[in-house]
């Protein structure tokens, strides 16, 4: 059986709850497809969520790493392309604000995702759930953990996949937020992700 590392991210922002935080709480310890799934959730903090994160990786030692982040606004899902080796925007949970700043001193410049991004979207799209590839993960949060994922994995060789998918606001979330943002089932959402890791079978 192969392990599968499912992380989410805690509430941020103007964010009263996370969708991807209920979708992990949900999946976690299922087994889905080949693999069994470890569910974690991460801090919104720049000086704690990669940090956390690679603590994980080393005592669960996945296979696989898929890390779920809501994308307020967003109304497909959207496995990211590449994560730049760039943090800047607006304040995460401790209050920091990060400007212009690298992520790793000397790293390279991005890193491409190497899950089967091409083949979640198309496996969503045949299960009727709308989707697409992003080719920006943006510079907050959710681009750090990946490009430090990446990053970590590649230094060391590991043999691991590993990369980010955007999730659009969750009906929860919606009803106590903008009346214009976008959302789905929470049920949905959850069977997105089933679709994902089950796919993951026919690749490996
Ligand atoms: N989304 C944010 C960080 C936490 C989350 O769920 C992002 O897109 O960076």
């Amino acid at each position: 059986m192969n392990t599968l590392l499912l992380t989410g991210f805690e509430p941020f922002l103007d964010h009263p709850l996370n969708p991807s935080a209920e979708i992990v709480k949900e999946l976690d310890g299922m087994i889905i497809g080949d693999y069994i799934v470890k569910g974690c959730l991460l801090p919104v903090e720049f000086s704690q969520s990669a940090n956390q994160m690679i603590s994980l990786f080393d005592e669960v030692k996945p296979d696989v790493v898929i890390s779920l982040g809501l994308a307020a606004g967003r109304n497909t899902i959207t496995p990211e392309r590449i994560a730049i080796n760039c943090n800047d925007g607006v304040k995460d949970n401790s209050g920091f604000i990060p400007e212009d700043e690298a992520i790793i001193q000397e790293g390279p410049v991005g890193y491409f995702s190497t899950l089967p991004i091409r083949t979640f979207v198309n496996v969503l799209r045949e299960y009727g759930y709308p989707a697409e590839i992003s080719n920006s993960a943006g510079t907050y949060l959710c681009n750090n953990v990946m490009y430090q994922m990446l990053h970590y994995i590649s230094v060391n060789q590991y043999n691991c996949l590993s990369g980010f998918v955007h999730i659009p606001a969750s009906h929860d979330l919606a009803v106590i937020s903008k009346r214009t943002m976008p959302s789905w089932s929470h049920a949905d959402l959850v069977e997105a992700c089933k679709v994902m890791i089950q796919s993951l079978a026919v690749e490996k």
